[in-house]
């Protein structure tokens, strides 16, 4: 089984890039971000919590995103492979993920770390909250997830190259040309 993190800041196109990976490889999608979504839209307990901490530009805690992820994990029968988007967040989700796909007798095979800089990260948020309705998607809650992406989440990329799995992709250019180099970094790592 293909397992991909699709990993950058907040903006970085890992929403957009996993629909295109989704088309070519029909791999299962997790997204951490759609899920509590959709958990805040049914008012669910997890929603409610979920929601405090998104509006506030904040993580939502490991206990309960590893908790949810481990869930959803049980849920797939026979997939090709998964794209974990937007997860892991933080080292200890890191370090979770591959536990509990170990112990499933598999393991992450490529990590995409998608780089954009965070001009171009803010003028992408501050459009689409022009259309996304979504409460983060304003100017002064994207700054403090850009702040969070670099005090708690870029860690991860160390756990990503300490494991040989990590691959650097320009996030900046046309969607079409960074799938291309995504699509280049997942057959590297599964075709032998
Ligand atoms: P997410 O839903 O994961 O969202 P994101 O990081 O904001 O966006 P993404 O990178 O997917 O960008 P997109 O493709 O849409 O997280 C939301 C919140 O949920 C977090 O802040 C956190 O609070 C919580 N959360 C989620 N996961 C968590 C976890 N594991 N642990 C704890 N908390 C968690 O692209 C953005 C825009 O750019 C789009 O409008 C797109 O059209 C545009 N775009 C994309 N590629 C482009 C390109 N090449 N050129 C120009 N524009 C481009």
């Amino acid at each position: 089984m293909t397992n991909v993190v699709i990993f950058g800041a907040p903006g970085s196109g890992k929403g957009t890039q996993s629909e295109l990976i989704i088309k070519k490889y029909g791999f299962k999608h997790f997204s951490t971000g759609d899920i509590l979504r959709k958990q805040i839209a049914a008012e669910s307990e997890l929603g409610k919590i979920a929601k405090t901490f998104i509006d506030r530009g904040q993580l939502v805690t490991d206990e309960l995103i590893i908790d949810m992820i481990a869930k959803e994990l049980d849920t797939v029968k026979d997939a090709s492979g998964i794209i974990f988007d937007g997860f892991p967040r933080t080292y200890a989700q890191a370090e979770a993920l591959k536990k509990i796909l170990n112990e499933k007798g598999t393991d992450v095979t490529v990590m995409l770390n998608i780089q954009v800089d965070d001009d171009e990260l803010i003028k992408r948020l501050l459009e689409r909250g022009k259309v996304s309705g979504r409460s983060d998607d304003n100017l002064e809650t994207i700054t403090k997830r850009i702040q969070t992406y670099y005090n708690q989440t870029a860690p991860v990329i160390d756990f990503y190259q300490n494991e040989g799995t990590a691959v650097d992709i320009k996030g900046v250019g046309s969607i079409d040309d960074i799938f291309g180099s995504i699509a280049e970094a997942i057959d590297s790592k599964t075709i032998k």
